[in-house]
């Protein structure tokens, strides 16, 4: 018979037994890491390193940006690198510097930007590409926030066989070199012409820099080189589109008749020029990212995941619907 000292004793066992098994127990609750507060878009610091202003698309994401962290109350540390690469990664090594909490980036083009993004990756600091991505290791940055650039080239092909009735001599406008939206759109919009357009033939195709003036002089040129021959353009977007509408009208021709005019972006001056018949088609390409961007940093500022790709809903206008559009459109 055991005496009630041993059985107080085993039970006493039991229990300090049994507690120290339920405090291991996983909870299935997260629990904030420790000494880590979580953050919400008022305690929320971002470095955003922008190109710079070389459209008026450009001009209406930068707004995008801007106009959401203020509403958010977000500290917004932004920079414009003016066109250079050199100036978007002096922008991450400060954002580096200040310790904030998330970067996000458009890099102006594809290659170069490994170093720093690893920086950026010791430094424990998530990296948002927003509207064009670098060639870089998928750990280097968290998610790409943009649109499909092959589809928008793809689309621009099957647009423009429709304008010409799938036979035409045509010049395209390229996008700045090395930017991946502009080797995308063209790989796009050949690979659509080689494998459905037999007769639609490209003459000349030269960048533009995604820029009104150089989209313009590049036109001239293609205007002086290939007298009478050319039926429409490609343009990777609509400042270029535009620059090209003035050297045809210069040239005593009629943009949107003689030349017809696909473009991409969806801006509102491409929409005027389709409204007065000088342009035909733009595949759209949204720049009012400032929403799922700070969405996405929050996110990632709290050690959450976000998809690898949060892709852009996108559509294509005509002049057919130019008039009734134009009202709406923000850019
Ligand atoms: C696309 C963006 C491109 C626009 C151009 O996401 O990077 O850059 O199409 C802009 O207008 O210059």
């Amino acid at each position: 018979m055991k005496s009630l000292a041993k059985v107080l004793f085993e039970i006493v066992v039991f229990i300090t037994v049994l507690s120290l098994v339920a405090c291991a127990a996983p909870t299935g609750v997260s629990q904030a890491p420790a000494g880590k507060t979580v953050k919400t878009y008022k305690t929320l610091v971002v470095g955003f390193a922008q190109i710079g202003a070389e459209s008026g698309w450009r001009d209406g994401e930068t707004q995008s940006i801007k106009e959401t962290a203020a509403k958010l109350g977000v500290d917004l540390k932004f920079s414009d690198a003016q066109q250079k690469q050199e100036n978007q990664i002096k922008a991450l090594r400060a954002f580096i510097a200040q310790k904030v909490d998330v970067i996000g980036i458009p890099p102006v083009v594809t290659t170069g930007f490994e170093t720093v993004l690893q920086e950026a990756k010791d430094a424990g600091i998530p990296v948002i590409f927003i509207d064009r991505k670098a060639d870089v290791p998928e750990d280097l940055y968290a998610t790409f926030i943009g649109s499909d650039f092959v589809l928008e080239g793809k689309n621009a092909a099957i647009e423009l066989g429709k304008q010409v009735d799938e036979k035409a001599n045509i010049v395209e406008l390229e996008g700045t070199v090395g930017a991946g939206p502009a080797i995308d759109r063209k790989k796009g919009f050949d690979d659509e012409i080689a494998a459905n357009h037999k007769d639609i033939k490209v003459l000349e195709s030269q960048s533009g820099d995604f820029n009104l003036a150089k989209g313009k002089e590049v036109m001239q040129s293609f205007l002086k080189k290939y007298p009478g021959q050319i039926q429409a353009v490609y343009a990777h977007n609509d400042e270029m589109a535009l620059g090209a509408i003035q050297a045809i009208e210069e040239a005593g021709l009629k943009p949107g008749v003689d030349i017809k005019i696909v473009s991409i972006d969806g801006e509102k001056a491409i929409f005027e020029a389709m409204v007065a018949g000088k342009a035909n088609v733009t595949v759209e390409c949204n720049p009012l990212l400032g929403p799922q961007f700070f969405e996405a940093a929050l996110k990632l500022a709290n050690g959450e995941t976000v998809d690898k790709w949060i892709k852009s809903n996108e559509g294509i206008f005509r002049q057919d619907t130019a008039a009734a559009e134009l009202p709406k459109r923000v850019y």
